[in-house]
């Protein structure tokens, strides 16, 4: 499992689903839906969430401002959903992950949300693909290596239940982030 024939990615199936690990950038998904590592104002930032904005276009910003307004800033764990814009991903969902400060301000509960609400509204819209980063990694500091055991195992349990969804793939951007991504899928 840990080893892959070339120009084929690491995968495992989950039940009916395909848990599939690429190293690239997330706004070239094709997936129906790909995931934004956003922030509480929905208003775009640096990452992957600038990286979505700048690829997608202003109609995904504007979907943003509308969201805010009639439902206030996203709160850590919860997820939305918005057009695609331009970007090859007809969804963007947007979820905000935890900030870390150190693991013991239930930071492992709201990462834990934020895929499984990110899921569960995949299929709530009957979407069959969704493409996550590597959920707060980057600028809120989660340490890698328990931020990828959870995210694996948080879409395991999922995908053991009942769902619609035929992949779930994670795109990850540093060859470093893939190759924790890899050998913890390798003893899921
Ligand atoms: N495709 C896939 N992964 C990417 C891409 C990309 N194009 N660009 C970066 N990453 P981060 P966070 C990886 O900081 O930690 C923003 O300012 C990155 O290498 O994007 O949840 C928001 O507005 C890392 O592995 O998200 C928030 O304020 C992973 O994506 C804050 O950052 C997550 O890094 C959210 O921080």
């Amino acid at each position: 499992m840990t080893s892959s024939p070339p120009g084929q990615w690491p995968e495992k199936i989950i039940g009916k689903t395909r848990l599939i690990l690429e190293l690239g950038d997330l706004t070239k998904s094709h997936a129906q839906a790909v995931v934004n590592a956003a922030n509480p104002s929905l208003l775009g930032g640096a990452g992957v969430d600038g990286a979505i904005h700048r690829e997608g276009g202003p109609a995904i910003l504007k979907e943003c401002r509308a969201l805010v307004a009639r439902i206030g800033r996203l709160q850590p764990g919860r997820a939305v959903i918005t057009t695609g814009g331009r970007l090859p991903a007809e969804n963007v969902i947007h979820t905000v992950g935890p900030i870390w400060r150190g693991g013991d301000k239930r930071e492992a509960d709201i990462l834990t949300s934020a895929y499984r609400e990110s899921l569960t509204l995949a299929d709530d819209m009957a979407l069959q693909s969704i493409a996550f980063p590597s959920i707060s990694t980057g600028a809120y500091g989660y340490p890698l290596v328990p931020a990828a055991e959870l995210a694996l195992q948080t879409v395991k349990q999922y995908l053991e239940g009942e769902t619609g969804l035929s992949s779930v793939t994670f795109v990850l951007f540093s060859r470093e982030v893939f190759d924790v991504y890899q050998g913890v899928l390798g003893k899921l």
